[in-house]
């Protein structure tokens, strides 16, 4: 019996695989016969059962197979399938296990060892029956989760310490739900907060007083950083899943609202970013960008940058492929200006003028280029298998300014001439990491730096996700693969500088041992590892200094 399901999984998932390379002859999989290989008849789950995996889902699969598992950076998970992609009945329990504990070179990662395995168990279930509807939760659910723990008449006009704000860092330690403020002159731990679950990222106010985090149970939490320890001082929830937040930078509205991006529901929330107050919800379904008039419920918000010249945020809608501006002077109805792009947009940021905002549209292999002042399409440049830039990373050199970035599906970083003359918004030069296979997921640089940094997270290799690679930034030549110093066993995930920017902070997760380790820029030598019990798989870090201010 064993050999038969055996045989029948590899069939499933090379239908799955051929399905993919068919997909690139164009097949209409719609046609396509899948026997039913469910090998239990019905399947049998409570409603508990379902709500359990529904948060187990929502939290570590939601954001790339989407809320409603209609599919995103990753395939859809769909009973009986849809045109794209195979039925997940099909694959039955064991196909689906499969899957679920091993990852695939395509870039998701094994959740074995991550999930137990009577959590794997019940994903295999969930995953062959409809998905749950996603309950509605507008502004009135949104007021009730707000908290203002400590009134802005409270709190203190002034910091109650000498320490330099500018050169803090919160870090996320993602897993335990939980962010660190360190004092990046001292690297003292100054606090660890609760946050929410699955913390992702971290931005912070115009004045860099308050840091806001987001989780991806879309609670976000203010921190104030003028007590002696830092303090949260509001929280709300602006939707049952989320992965980014942003203040207002705009002159003469620095810091008076907060967006919030839904993964689900699918909206734009704005708040008051002094209380966290709700103000209002703009829900982001609407017609998808390549015009064949397909209208997407599930239109999940992803990166969100604030311009600092204009009082407008630019939100990604990431399968629609539409750019939204959104213009916050009138926060109760903002004015929202659509750009058609490319779809299942996901991160991206600004070039060095600050003028024009690059962003991966990552399953379509393209990085769209918006004018942000005139709002409109600038172009949207082919580069290469699912770029993820993070915000990017802008260097100089004798190709000109040039906005980089990485490949999740690819082992390759693109350079793209931003500044004006021959070649501008093309990809000026292509270079690799050692090594096969992409995972790559950020990359940065400092405008005092001579290096761009490059991690490979994702890469299946464990000699290569637990390495970084630095490059000279005007010979594009490798400079060095640096090993996780002794006594650290994880994945390298992301970096910041400090504020002077001859430091770089790199995290290792989701191994034996997590840490931060801080490199001196010039020598690429540890300075310092940040480790304890309190470190939980940290990834985001992110410079008071450099965040306020684009600085990357
Ligand atoms: Fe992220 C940025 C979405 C998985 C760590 N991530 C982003 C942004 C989006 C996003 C839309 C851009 C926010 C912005 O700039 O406004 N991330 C998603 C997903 O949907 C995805 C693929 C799967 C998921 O379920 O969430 C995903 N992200 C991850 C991770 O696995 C990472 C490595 C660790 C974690 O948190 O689970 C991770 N993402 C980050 C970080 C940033 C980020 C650290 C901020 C980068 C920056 O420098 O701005």
């Amino acid at each position: 019996m064993k050999t038969i399901k055996l045989l029948v999984i590899l069939v499933a998932i090379t239908l799955l695989g051929s399905c993919k390379n068919d997909k690139k002859k164009g097949v209409d999989y719609s046609k396509k016969k899948v026997e039913t290989t469910d090998n239990n008849g019905g399947i049998k789950i409570s409603d508990a059962e379902i709500k359990e995996a529904s948060q187990i889902y929502f939290a570590n699969c939601a954001g790339c197979h989407g809320s409603s598992r209609k599919g995103a950076t990753g395939p859809s998970l769909l009973p009986d399938g849809d045109k794209k992609f195979a039925a997940t009945k099909a694959l039955g329990a064991e196909g689906l296990r499969a899957f679920i504990e091993n990852g695939t070179p395509a870039g998701m990662p094994e959740w074995k060892g991550v999930l137990t395995d009577s959590q794997i168990e019940l994903l295999t279930r969930f995953l062959q029956v409809d998905p749950p509807a996603i309950p509605p939760f507008g502004i009135d659910k949104i007021r009730e989760t707000w908290k203002l723990i400590v009134p802005v008449a409270d709190r203190p006009t002034k910091p109650q310490h000498n320490r330099n704000i500018n050169n803090y860092f919160g870090v996320i330690m993602r897993d335990a739900g939980k962010v660190a403020i360190i004092d990046g002159d001292t690297k003292e731990k100054l606090a660890v907060l609760k946050t929410g679950f699955a913390v992702h990222i971290l931005r912070t106010s115009a004045s860099g007083r308050y840091i806001y985090s987001v989780g991806r149970d879309g609670k976000i939490t203010m921190i104030d950083t003028y007590p002696k320890v830092p303090t949260i001082v509001a929280e709300v929830k602006g939707g049952f899943d989320s992965r980014s937040v942003e203040v207002s930078k705009y002159k003469g509205y620095e810091d008076k609202y907060l967006v919030f991006g839904g993964y689900s529901p699918s909206h734009i929330v704005i708040f008051n970013a002094q209380t966290l107050e709700p103000i209002s919800v703009t829900p982001t379904a609407g017609n998808a960008c390549d015009g064949d008039k397909e209208y997407i419920e599930e239109a999940r918000v992803a990166s969100i940058v604030a311009s600092h010249t204009h009082p407008v945020w630019i939100c990604n809608i990431k399968e629609r492929g539409m750019v939204d501006i959104v213009n916050y002077t009138n926060p109760e109805k903002p004015k929202i200006t659509e750009i058609p792009t490319a779809r299942y947009l996901h991160d991206g940021g600004w070039d060095y003028t600050g003028r024009y905002f690059l962003v991966a549209a990552n399953a379509s292999n393209k990085i769209v280029v918006i004018d942000v002042p005139n709002e409109k399409l600038v172009k949207i440049i082919p580069t290469g298998i699912k770029p993820h830039p993070g915000r990017g990373a802008n260097i100089k050199n004798s190709l000109g300014h040039l906005w980089v970035t990485s490949h999740l599906g690819e082992n390759k970083l693109s350079f793209i001439k931003t500044d004006p003359g021959k070649g501008q918004w093309t990809v000026v030069k292509e270079i690799k990491a050692p090594g096969v296979g992409g995972g790559a997921l950020f990359v940065k640089t400092h405008p005092k730096s001579k290096h761009l940094w490059v991690d490979r997270t994702l890469n299946p290799d464990p000699k290569l996700n637990s390495t970084v690679d630095v490059f000279d930034v005007n010979t594009l030549k490798l400079v060095k693969t640096i090993e996780e110093p002794e006594g650290v066993d994880g994945r390298a995930v992301h970096f910041e500088y400090n504020k002077a920017g001859d430091e770089v902070w790199v995290s290792y997760f989701s191994g034996k041992k997590s840490a931060i380790v801080i490199y001196n820029d010039k020598t690429l030598k540890v300075k310092k590892i940040i480790e304890g019990d309190w470190v939980q798989n940290p990834t985001g870090k992110f410079n008071i200094y450099n965040t306020t201010h684009d600085i990357y």
